[in-house]
């Protein structure tokens, strides 16, 4: 029988890679838009007549509440969040309504409308923060360092405690960072991979940068979509870390980033106070154990790869014809 699935934030990164895997399963998809004055279909375009739209906000239960009555969903994947811990600082309310009690409200809808949808809560490794254990794991304690940490931690444990008071099949995924093609330009790794790209082609001379000692555990988005659907294929409800299990710091991202377009990233680079954080994530580094073995996860995309397979997409983007024999090109 063919199942049907609500995702939320199915115009981000993650969401065009899950409605795409879950379509390429059979899936029903509707997504939750919200209502933007220009269009924002960039990442979904190629299967946006495949998908079902229902409009709606986070903010706004009685819209969640129609969307979910409206699709009656086997499944939920509550992915839409203000997500881009830079901007949590200068707008922490708007991020606390969104990532936080949007949570909330997605969970009434389904417990109101569709109690027995299977819901996916997209957690994060910010939560773990200033961290107290290295690796982290699903039992590590949480200490956020941004708005936006402390919203995705009452989006986590809010999704265990309708768990554990409403029998809701809820699971959340602390995932770490994962990255692609796709990826918002604001976000680290694509706003170095489209400058190298840029700089390489002649239409940028400079890359103002913040913290380069940070350090993180870059996966791809489209590994990372497939342990979602897992979660909720499983017999019970669970809350799993999702990760590479390798930590690379913000300066190694960079000279991979530059290496690929035969340039010395020292010739570039500008440390830049405006994108250094009030509160700083120094490192993070997931152990995925619980995944690999329960689910059955496995990572496909190592780091170098991604990289190059982020700058050769921007390379790509810019009008660049480099066809260099052997390179990894997006083929979905
Ligand atoms: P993204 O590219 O920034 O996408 C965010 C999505 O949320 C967009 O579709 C956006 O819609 C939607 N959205 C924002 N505010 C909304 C609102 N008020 N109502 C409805 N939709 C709203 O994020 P992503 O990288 O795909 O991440 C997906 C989820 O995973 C997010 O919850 C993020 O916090 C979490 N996460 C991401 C990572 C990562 O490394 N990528 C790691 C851990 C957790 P518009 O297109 O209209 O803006
Ligand atoms: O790419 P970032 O902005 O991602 P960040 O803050 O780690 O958050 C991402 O991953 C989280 C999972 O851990 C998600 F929950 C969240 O939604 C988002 O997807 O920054 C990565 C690191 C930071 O330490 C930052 O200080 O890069 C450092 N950095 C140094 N210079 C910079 C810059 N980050 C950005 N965005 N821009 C810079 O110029």
């Amino acid at each position: 029988m063919t199942k049907s699935a609500l995702i939320t934030g199915v115009t981000g990164q993650d969401g065009s890679y899950l409605a795409e895997f879950l379509l390429g399963k059979d899936y029903k998809v509707y997504g939750l838009r919200r209502r933007t004055s220009t269009p924002n279909f960039e990442n979904i375009e190629h299967v946006k007549d495949q998908i079902e739209w229902i409009d709606g906000d986070l903010t706004d239960l009685s819209s969640l509440i129609n969307a979910v009555q409206q699709a009656q969903p086997d499944e939920v994947y509550n992915l839409a969040a203000q997500s881009f811990v830079a901007t949590s600082w200068p707008q922490p309310i708007a991020t606390s309504q969104i990532t936080a009690v949007g949570v909330v409200n997605m969970l009434e809808a389904v417990r109101i409308a569709k109690p027995d949808a299977r819901f996916y809560q997209a957690s994060s490794s910010e939560m773990f923060g200033k961290v107290l254990e290295t690796p982290q794991t699903e039992t590590t304690p949480f200490w956020p360092r941004s708005p936006y940490g402390v919203a995705k931690t009452y989006g986590h444990w809010i999704t265990v405690n309708y768990r554990e008071s409403f029998d809701m099949f809820a699971c959340a995924g602390i995932l770490f960072n994962h990255e692609s093609p796709r990826r918002g330009m604001e976000f680290v790794t694509r706003k170095v991979t489209d400058a190298a790209a840029r700089i390489k082609l002649g239409l940028q001379s400079e890359l103002r940068m913040g913290n380069l000692d940070a350090k993180r555990d870059w996966g791809y988005a489209g590994d990372y979509v497939k342990a979602m659907w897992l979660m909720l294929q499983s017999d019970e409800p669970d809350d799993y870390v999702i990760s590479t299990g390798e930590t690379h710091t913000v300066e190694e991202l960079v000279d991979i980033a530059f290496q690929y377009v035969g340039l010395d990233w020292r010739d570039y680079v500008v440390t830049d106070p405006k994108f250094v954080r009030p509160a700083e994530v120094d490192l993070l580094l997931g152990d995925c154990t619980k995944a690999k073995e329960k689910l059955g996860w496995e990572l496909e995309v190592g780091f170098r790869e991604l990289v190059e397979m982020m700058v050769e997409s921007d390379l790509n983007h810019y009008g660049s014809r480099q066809q260099t024999p052997g390179l990894y090109r997006e083929t979905s």
